[in-house]
């Protein structure tokens, strides 16, 4: 009863974070209009950023460009669970195909075709970057949450899209590491491609807000946030828990654990760059440039083109509870 009133409870304050379309029906508020950039099908935490996004009635998600990775596989994923959130309206875009060998959340698409899926699926990512960006009427807010050779690829071939986008990725550390360690880390979508971030993170974007390992590497639903989310009977949120079931036994040190899965999230990373794409009240911040070293370190220079850094929480608590509210949500309309 207790689980069922608090179920209650994140409805409603998912009701009051959405915008006041119900009680202003002329004039609804514009939506973000949003291009994901991700490495989903390695680290389980883009897929819970894109079903944050696809909850997320602030966002009209206009482009999912997979990066860094087996592109087949991965458009596989993404197609799945579009399909599954009945939003074959949104393109998803092959990027660059990395020689990579992590598939594992292949379990969960292996007898899904692509080849039937009723969307679009683009082969050229860098392209789909580029026409989409330049086609627009109006800025779009690019979450990348992935190594980003293909963003990287489209910076090149047409530098002009950084004025036509706002940045809100996830990359680097600045003053904390992985785990909360009191010291920076080669952070992960730098480390394996620090020529990707180099160019993403000293572009001339109209905006730019990171969320580093400060801030991101410390979020993880436990508790009864996570049992609400686990015993979810929403479609969507049910094949993010079956992706999670299927995932951790590839990870030595989640299949280790026989209660993980059962008691907790992993650190869920990327979904702080789709909070930021739409709000920045949780967080405190600090602005720098930074110079990407080849060990994939980001470290402050003031020489560098300024970029917000989301270095703290002002409430993880507050975070984690939106976050819990946002996914018991129904999924957001078109
Ligand atoms: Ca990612």
């Amino acid at each position: 009863m207790r689980t069922l009133f608090r179920s209650v409870l994140l409805l409603l304050a998912a009701a009051l974070a959405a915008p006041a379309t119900a009680a202003e029906p002329r004039s609804p508020a514009p939506r973000i209009p949003v291009i994901l950039d991700t490495d989903i099908g390695d680290d389980i935490d883009d897929t819970w950023a894109l079903v944050l996004l696809l909850k997320s009635p602030e966002v009209d998600l206009r482009l999912v460009v997979t990066d860094y990775g087996d592109s087949g596989y991965q458009a596989q994923i993404v197609a799945r669970l579009l399909q599954i959130a009945g939003r074959t309206d949104i393109p998803i875009a092959r990027g660059l195909s990395q020689a990579r060998t992590d598939r594992s959340q292949e379990e969960w698409i292996r007898s899904y075709d692509l080849a039937k899926y009723p969307g679009r699926v683009l082969p050229d990512g860098v392209r789909a970057i580029v026409d989409a960006a330049m086609a627009a009427s109006e800025p779009l807010t690019l979450v990348a949450i992935g190594p980003c050779p293909t963003l990287a690829a489209a910076l090149e071939r047409e530098p002009r899209i950084a004025g036509k986008l706002r940045l809100a990725g996830m990359y680097g550390s600045i003053h904390v590491g992985y785990g909360g360690k009191p010291s920076a880390d080669p952070e992960w979508n730098v480390k394996a491609n620090p020529a990707a971030a180099r160019a993403l993170l000293t572009a001339p974007w109209l905006d730019a807000v990171v969320t580093p390992l400060d801030t991101c590497g410390l979020v993880q639903l436990k508790g009864e946030r996570y049992g609400l989310i686990r015993d979810s009977q929403d479609p969507l949120v049910r094949a993010l828990i079956e992706n999670y079931r299927l995932w951790c036994p590839r990870k030595d040190w989640c299949a280790k654990d026989s209660e993980y899965v059962a008691s907790k999230s992993s650190t869920l990373f990327d979904t702080v760059a789709v909070y930021l794409a739409m709000s920045r009240d949780l967080v405190t911040l600090e602005t720098t440039g930074v110079r990407v070293t080849e060990e994939g370190m980001t470290v402050a220079d003031p020489a560098a083109r300024p970029v917000v850094w989301a270095t703290g929480w002002k409430s993880l608590d507050g975070f984690e509870e939106w976050l819990t509210a946002r996914l018991m949500a129904p999924a957001a309309r078109r």
